[in-house]
């Protein structure tokens, strides 16, 4: 007997900049995903775009044009739900505008129809690190609180576009990485500063209040959420000072889902904000909205835990301290530690603390996939993977953690957002293209394709 609930919404992630391609096509103004190279999370990025340059995005894997045969094979793999992010600037390709680019909205029209022929349930990302490029250049990225009037109009246009069409939203994606990644997450540089990327975070906790708001007076059966970036983080030792350095390292990432799960800024946010020198420009009546407006259910990714000391030096790409390694945990290839146990910790951790509906939209195994003689990818470590996560997920279901849905980051191939690199696969469904941008971008079935049809199918009890 199945412990998923029989509505268990089982599907597959990915985001516009990473799989889309088509970057300038049918009116779609530059993101801030099509300025780098190197992976969107690294933050370098070209001032004006090379035509001689390759760019990861501008090409991704084509699902602009070959969406209605990739969901086909979605629906053969027997998707409820499909994640992916509408690109912001598809729709309002500057940003600023007051009139929305009809081609880009008549390009998530056909898609979304093209899901529900399936019956897939499309769950949308409003903004998954594709700030338009004109609002970074011209306004300075989310520092600037123009933009939380910019996003609401692009929010509502979507909303009441969309109406009838799609009921599960979230607003931003992973934003606790603002600390970490500060250009993706809110077109802030890294250089800019604690004042500067607080102030940011707080027009976008705004925005995401404003958006909630919107959402349920257009949208009254929608569900919209936040979404945070959530490795496990275990003390690197039993000192005292790890203990609570990790402590406060993990406060300052459920930070972000404090204020928009609770409708406020936590209690130790005064001395971190003192600490760092932050004093917020809030406006009168942005408290109020948040407190007004809080989000349905906590989104999140989760790939890895991660080891923390006290004043040791942070790795960028999985927020742990670099050099430490857990000794209890083997490895991917990109140095992730792989911990099924840790997925069922953040679960519990996370249904304490909200008490709310929780959606796992990131989890997955990337990994260099070689075809063998016979052009077959065997992906067992990804099937291992998947297995082990989801007898965890399980495990948490049945420790009275509610968790609405799952979905598999990236069951197609797609650009690596840390690598900005095809080599870093996740998909069920092969690729070919390399990191060179070559290849005939022709899709394949891998081995995990039968075995994730098989999970659905028996809605998680045959992994
Ligand atoms: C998350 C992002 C996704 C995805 C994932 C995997 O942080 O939300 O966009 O890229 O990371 O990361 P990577 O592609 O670097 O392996």
């Amino acid at each position: 007997m199945s412990v998923f609930p029989k509505d268990f919404l089982w599907g597959g992630a990915i985001a516009a900049n990473q799989a889309e391609g088509a970057w300038n096509e049918d009116g779609k103004g530059p993101s801030i995903a099509d300025v780098v190279r190197g992976g969107i999370a690294s933050g370098k990025h070209d001032a004006v775009i090379d035509p001689n340059l390759y760019y990861a995005s501008h090409e991704a894997v084509d699902f602009y044009h070959r969406y209605k045969e990739d969901v086909a094979l979605f629906a053969e793999m027997g998707f409820k739900c499909f994640r992916t992010s509408i690109a912001w600037s598809r729709i309002f390709p500057r940003g600023d505008e007051t009139t929305p680019n009809e081609a880009g909205l008549a390009f998530y029209d056909s898609l979304f129809d093209e899901l529900h022929k399936y019956g897939i349930e499309p769950v949308i990302t409003l903004s998954h690190y594709e700030t338009p490029l004109a609002l970074y250049q011209e306004y300075g990225g989310w520092k600037n609180r123009q933009l939380i009037d910019f996003f609401s109009r692009y929010c509502e246009t979507v909303f009441r576009r969309y109406k009838g069409k799609v009921k599960y939203w979230m607003t931003f994606n992973e934003l606790n990485n603002m600390n970490r990644m500060p250009f993706a997450t809110g077109a802030v540089d890294a250089d800019a500063g604690a004042q500067a990327i607080w102030q940011a975070n707080h027009h976008q906790f705004v925005a995401n209040a404003l958006a909630n708001k919107l959402c349920h007076e257009i949208i009254p059966e929608a569900k919209i959420g936040c979404m945070l970036s959530l490795s496990t983080v275990y003390p690197a030792t039993s000192n005292p000072q790890d203990i609570f350095s990790t402590m406060q390292l993990r406060r300052r990432s459920l930070f972000f889902s404090d204020v928009m799960m609770f409708g406020q800024y936590p209690a130790f946010a005064p001395r971190l904000f003192r600490e760092l020198g932050v004093k917020l420009e809030i406006a009168g009546g942005d408290l109020q909205l948040l407190a007004d407006y809080p989000s349905d259910y906590l989104g999140f990714s989760y790939y890895r835990s991660v080891l923390h000391q006290a004043g040791g030096q942070f790795r960028i790409d999985t927020g742990g301290t670099a050099g430490l390694d857990n000794p209890y945990l083997e490895k991917t290839e990109w140095g992730w530690p792989i911990d099924p146990q840790g997925f069922r910790i953040v679960c519990n951790e996370l249904a304490d603390r909200y008490r709310k509906p929780l959606f796992i939209v990131e989890n997955g195994y990337g990994g260099v996939d070689e075809p063998d003689a016979s052009g077959q990818i065997n992906d067992d470590a990804r099937i291992d993977y998947g297995r082990r996560h989801i007898e965890a997920m399980a495990q948490a279901i049945e420790d009275g953690c509610d968790i609405m849905g799952y979905t598999w980051w990236g069951p197609i191939d797609i650009v690596s957002a840390g690598t900005g690199e095809m080599k870093k696969r996740y998909g069920f469904i092969y690729v070919d293209k390399d990191n060179d941008g070559h290849g005939t971008l022709t899709r394949s079935k891998k081995k995990s394709f039968g075995w994730y049809q098989q999970v659905i199918a028996s809605n998680g009890e045959v992994l």
